[in-house]
């Protein structure tokens, strides 16, 4: 006979039992769909506390990534050891191998899980990240004692060396702490470059020593815009609003990137969208003598003065600045904006007009490849390359210059036949400050629809391109989230996600695995508990609204 406490007793156990050993995510779940899976109907390899973490020298900072994220995601907390070191026997183990002979291309992992180890093979840092990500969506949300990852052979790497989300902290800034965030996303989407939009009419919103008033006075604005930009009257909040990341903040988000394979390109917008350094140093803008306020609405161009001078002092700020940050950011590009430029502002100015005229320019086209050129070479001298936005080819500018386009495939096709590399990032569809639905109760947004399904099936070589042989220059796309609507972390997130999934499969993965239907599927199954696991908000209705849906 059981006595009662037994019978507790064996309940209790049973209850306590149901966690402990739990099934792996299913290797069909995984996002981006990687390039081959081959599943061996053999065996298994068992994952509990008494695994280990055994990594190649390369890849310490990527063991303890994975250390603590299975540690959070599932509550195992695997020991970790050098390759090199002697070790207790442990009957499983995590393998992270620095590997130049099977891995050959660049981002490339396999992922192996046969016999007693799970084995992660690449050749960088970012290849050795994507496998991580891989096996974490292996592993459950959940506490577990144990998982059983069923054998499996992967080889995965990407379909473009270029894959980008940006995210513009002037209009609104967000938190260091939800920086890291963003980067987290980034990597679990194996994308490989955060583009940091650091100012713009509305703020600084970067440290610079040199030019102490970029933050005392550019970035603060006196209060924001409420509603739409277009709406009449307009109407503001009252409130002082600003602030900046120091160089400390700065490098611990690099540092933090960097683990997680991360690239960060930072902007600079010039020679338009200065007005917040124009109202720190008047001097710099075609009206010294006019006191300017950092701007309080949105969407500028042609109807605020927000435009620097050709001047001596003015091409002294810019290598000042532009080297102070460049001495900040490791990475080989350097983004300088060169968005929206009225010519307007130039127009009625003498000092603009004698300049072009000094110095043999065309016209004011002429005038903004100068500054392009100017602060390329102020980047040259730091070893940079450079990124503009694609107006930056109004005039005739040197190849090594990176295209952003924002435009369609015509800006795009433009570039690539002058010679140029280019970013695809037009407004259709990846502009996710852009709705996501018709809904008119949802969510104030800038205007035009990138619904999920437009994101997802959007191809970033043109045809025309493809067919001239000329899709080489095409190096990958980004989505551009601009802040003028988003006035939160948890708006950025429901503005993100799912499309953001969506772009991550169009870059990393082949074109022929691609499939709607089947990404819908796994966004249920696996993807929308992920962004439930990190509490992250994001746009239900995707199914609802499509293309098609007028
Ligand atoms: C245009 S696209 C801009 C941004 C705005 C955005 C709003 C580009 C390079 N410049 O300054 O925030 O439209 O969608």
């Amino acid at each position: 006979m059981l006595s009662t406490f037994h019978r507790i007793f064996s309940l209790v156990l049973i209850l306590l039992s149901i966690p402990v050993l739990a099934i792996a995510q299913s290797v069909d779940d995984i996002t981006p769909i990687p390039v081959e899976v081959i599943k061996e109907a053999r065996g298994h390899v068992s994952i509990n506390k008494n695994a280990q973490i055994v990594f190649d020298k390369q890849f310490g900072a990527q063991a303890e990534f994975l250390q603590e994220m299975l540690a959070a995601q599932t509550g195992l907390n695997l020991p970790l050891y050098p390759n090199t070191a002697a070790k207790p026997k442990a009957s499983h183990h995590i393998r992270l191998v620095f590997d130049t002979k099977t891995i050959d291309k660049a981002e490339m992992y396999t992922l192996t899980v046969s016999g007693k180890d799970v084995t992660i093979r690449a050749k960088d840092t970012g290849g050795m990240v994507y496998g991580i990500q891989t096996l974490l969506q292996l592993f459950p949300t959940k506490q577990v004692k144990e998982v059983k990852i069923p054998d499996v052979r992967i080889k995965d790497y990407p379909r473009f060396g270029y894959r980008g989300m940006h995210l513009d902290v002037v209009r609104h800034m967000f938190p260091v702490e939800f920086i890291k965030k963003y980067i987290d996303y980034l990597s679990f989407h194996k994308f490989n470059t955060f583009h940091w939009h650091l100012t713009d009419d509305q703020g600084w919103r970067i440290e610079i020593e040199s030019y102490p008033k970029l933050n005392s006075v550019g970035s603060w604005r006196k209060e924001t815009l409420i509603g739409h930009f277009k709406d009449q009257p307009a109407r503001y909040d009252g409130t002082r609003y600003g602030g900046y990341y120091t160089k400390d903040e700065i490098l611990e988000v690099i540092n933090y990137a960097s683990v997680r394979g991360i690239n960060i390109i930072p902007e600079i917008d010039i020679p338009g969208h200065s007005r917040a350094t124009i109202a720190a140093y008047p001097e710099l803008s075609t009206r010294p003598d006019t006191t300017w306020n950092v701007a309080t609405t949105w969407g500028m161009y042609n109807r605020q003065n927000n435009v620097l001078q050709p001047n001596p002092a003015t091409f002294q700020f810019l290598e000042t600045v532009f080297q102070e940050v460049a001495d900040l950011f490791p990475y080989e590009y350097f983004h300088l904006g060169g968005d929206e430029t009225s010519k307007k502002w130039w127009k009625e100015d003498s000092v603009s007009q004698q300049f072009i005229k000094d110095h043999n320019l065309k016209d004011e086209k002429g005038l903004q490849t100068y500054f392009v050129e100017q602060v390329a070479g102020y980047l040259a001298a730091k070893g940079k390359k450079v990124i503009g936005w694609h107006e930056i080819l109004e005039g005739d500018l040197s190849k090594s210059t990176l295209i952003m386009n924002w435009g369609g495939e015509k800006e795009g096709i433009a570039a690539a036949t002058r010679g140029h590399q280019v970013i695809m990032a037009p407004g259709h569809p990846l502009y996710f400050d852009h709705y996501q639905s018709k809904d008119p109760n949802d969510s104030l947004a800038i205007h035009g629809y990138n619904p999920l399904d437009a994101v997802y099936n959007f191809e970033p070589v043109p045809a025309a391109l493809r067919e001239q042989k000329l899709d080489h220059y095409i190096i990958g796309a980004q989505a551009n989230l601009w802040a003028e609507y988003i006035g939160s972390t948890a708006k950025v997130e429901y503005m993100v996600f799912p499309r953001m999934t969506a772009l991550s499969e169009v870059l990393w993965s082949p074109q022929e695995k691609k499939d709607f239907t089947d990404f819908k599927r796994r966004l249920r199954t696996a993807v929308i508990p992920r962004y439930t696991f990190w509490g992250a908000k994001y746009f239900p209705h995707f199914e609802q609204w499509t293309m098609e849906k007028k």
